[in-house]
């Protein structure tokens, strides 16, 4: 059934009902105020479960979900930034608030003005606060790794784990500084975490990226499961219970809260729209998709009810600790920033675990429009080549559908690196083909449409290749015969109908064959094989050596197929 793909077990469903605005990530956020989360009130609703609810099925007990949070009777109520209200740049502060914004990538100024432990609205759905979850949950070790993070920030970030998080099931938190400049990350920073002695913290000697930097982390960690965040969040009331309880339900399990936005601009904590999931569009760009309506409703899906995601955000998630070492982590390849929400995912899945959003689980994050730190080698590059590593241990031949979207990689192929020992580890999980993933977690990925449809005009002869029967001719140009038609599909098929144009059809000429199955050979790249890129393309084989290039024999004007040369528009289409 559909709601499968959504939503998983129900274990935790419980009352319903939602009350509160909210909010997207991509730009419409709005703030809350604080309905439940009101200063000096516990976060208890009348006639809700009992404190204790007795004996689960195995004879261990349950509890409704602890709401401790000491924040919710603030030291300063008006402090600016309180109960995640927005604050305003003082008038006479505007060009430093400017000026500093690139410390972060974000209002510094006013994270600086507001208390590190400040109170925010407890957005959780109705509901939530009346779960049981068990008695026996297991013990956490949150890793927590950044690079020159702003002081204030980071700071806010331990506090809210701290302070919001049964002590009993933390059972450390660990910093790990990925090689940061600042100075004030150094000592200051020890000295000011020896108050917490929960807090550890793991100063690297080199830059690893945030990748190697959790790895680390997770290599020293003691808890039973291990918790991810940014270094630049505020865990909300309750968010860590929900979480373990999912991993204490199922091992292979990867638990995510949901992930509210705090505005990067005034501070603000802001709800999000129930009902996403994390997904992917090609070429493995991470996004949020809502659940349809009408699947809400046929399903009559609760707000508190377990989303089943395809992908996972990447920052912020809980997974057993030997799970996580089962699963052979992170490909410790990928370097700096990028690509290991993808890797991680797709391993999940398709060797036999599962990804989810825990609706009782919220996390405010500060989303920034560019990364404040420097990164050792090109950006776009090292995203685009962690990309690479992950669509050629983990997509099949749907890497192409990757290749095809990111089409400059065909072209210039990044240098990769060693693959073998991931692809070993795939083979000793016995993981799922891609196609499973495709059919039973993602069924929705959008179908990709053509990368281009229309004619294939030759530039010598200024002639189309048209279909007669099964075979290609050549014809004057004409946009209304359909026979001249053909779509070139990102997997770079050239297709008409259900016909392919293949390099070698019958007659030892170019010529058609039924689509069935993607194989290389059947692929044609258009690309330029010239210097100027104005230059109309080439249609090359690929898999051949050296490659071959669709032409028009000048003598017999019909389709050949023959040794490349840039500047022969005979060869251009
Ligand atoms: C998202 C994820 C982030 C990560 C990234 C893709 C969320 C909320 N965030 O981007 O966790 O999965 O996608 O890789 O889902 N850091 C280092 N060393 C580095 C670079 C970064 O320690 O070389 C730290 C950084 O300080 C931060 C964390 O890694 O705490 C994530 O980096 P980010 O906040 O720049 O990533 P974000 O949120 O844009
Ligand atoms: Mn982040």
């Amino acid at each position: 059934d559909s709601v499968g793909n959504f939503t998983g077990s129900q274990e935790l469903r419980r009352v319903l009902g939602s009350n509160g605005t909210s909010a997207t990530r991509t730009g419409t956020a709005v703030p809350r105020t604080p309905s439940r989360g009101t200063p000096g009130a516990a976060a208890v609703e009348p006639g809700a479960a009992p404190e204790h609810g007795g004996q689960g099925a195995a004879g261990i007990g349950t509890h409704r979900v602890l709401a401790m949070d000491v924040t919710l009777a603030p030291r300063d109520p008006q402090a600016p930034g309180q109960f995640g209200h927005p604050v305003a740049v003082p008038e006479d502060k505007q060009e430093e608030a400017r000026s500093r914004w690139k410390e972060g990538n974000f209002n510094v100024l006013l994270s600086d003005l507001i208390p590190v432990d400040r109170a925010i609205a407890d957005t959780r759905p109705a509901g939530c606060s009346e779960q049981q979850v068990h008695d026996d949950l297991p013990t956490t070790t949150v890793i927590m790794c950044f690079v020159d993070e702003v002081w204030s920030t980071l700071l806010r970030s331990v506090h809210s784990v701290l302070s919001r998080s049964p002590p009993s099931l933390l059972r450390e938190l660990i910093l790990v500084d990925d090689f940061s400049t600042k100075e004030y990350l150094k000592e200051k920073l020890d000295a000011y975490m020896s108050q917490f002695p929960k807090v550890k913290i793991l100063h690297l000697r080199e830059r690893h990226g945030l990748i190697r930097a959790r790895l680390a982390g997770a290599r020293i960690a003691r808890g039973t499961v291990l918790t991810f965040l940014d270094s630049h969040v505020e865990c909300n009331v309750g968010w860590l219970e929900p979480l373990l309880e999912r991993v204490r339900l199922q091992r292979a399990r990867v638990a995510c809260p949901v992930i509210e936005v705090i505005s990067d601009k005034d501070m603000s904590y802001m709800t999000v729209d129930n009902f996403q999931r994390g997904i992917f569009t090609w070429p493995m760009n991470f996004g949020w998709k809502q659940i349809p309506q009408e699947v809400i409703e046929k399903n009559k899906l609760k707000e508190t009810d377990i989303i089943r995601c395809p992908v996972m955000a990447g920052g912020l998630f809980s997974i057993e600790r030997k799970y996580f070492f089962e699963l052979g982590t992170y490909d410790s390849g990928l370097d700096v920033w990028g690509g290991e929400n993808m890797e991680l995912s797709f391993k999940v899945w398709m060797c036999g675990g599962e990804i989810e959003i825990v609706p009782c689980s919220r996390v405010g994050h500060i989303f920034r429009n560019d990364n404040p730190y420097s990164f050792p080698k090109d950006r776009v590059r090292t995203v685009e080549r962690n990309l690479a590593r992950v669509a050629e241990v983990w997509l099949d031949d749907y890497k192409e559908l990757f290749y095809g979207h990111a089409y400059h990689l065909l072209q210039r192929r990044p240098e990769l690196g060693d693959l073998s020992q991931q692809m070993a580890l795939r083979d000793r999980l016995q993981c799922h083909s891609f196609r499973w993933y495709l059919q039973n977690v993602y069924p929705d990925l959008a179908a990709p449409p053509v990368k281009a449809s229309g004619l294939l005009m030759n530039v010598g002869t200024a002639r189309c290749i048209a279909v007669q029967n099964t075979t290609l001719a050549l014809q004057a140009c004409d946009v209304n015969n359909k026979a001249q038609h053909f779509n070139y599909t990102w997997l770079r098929l050239l297709r008409h109908g259900e016909l392919c144009v293949v390099p070698v059809g019958a007659a030892g000429a170019p010529g058609l064959r039924p689509c069935t199955g993607w194989e290389s050979s059947l692929a044609w790249r258009h690309s330029s094989m010239a210097a100027r890129p104005e230059l109309a393309e080439h249609l090359v084989v690929q898999h051949q050596h050296p490659p071959a290039c669709l032409l028009v024999h000048r003598v017999l004007l019909a389709l050949r197929l023959g040794a490349c040369t840039a500047t022969d528009r005979y060869q251009q289409w």
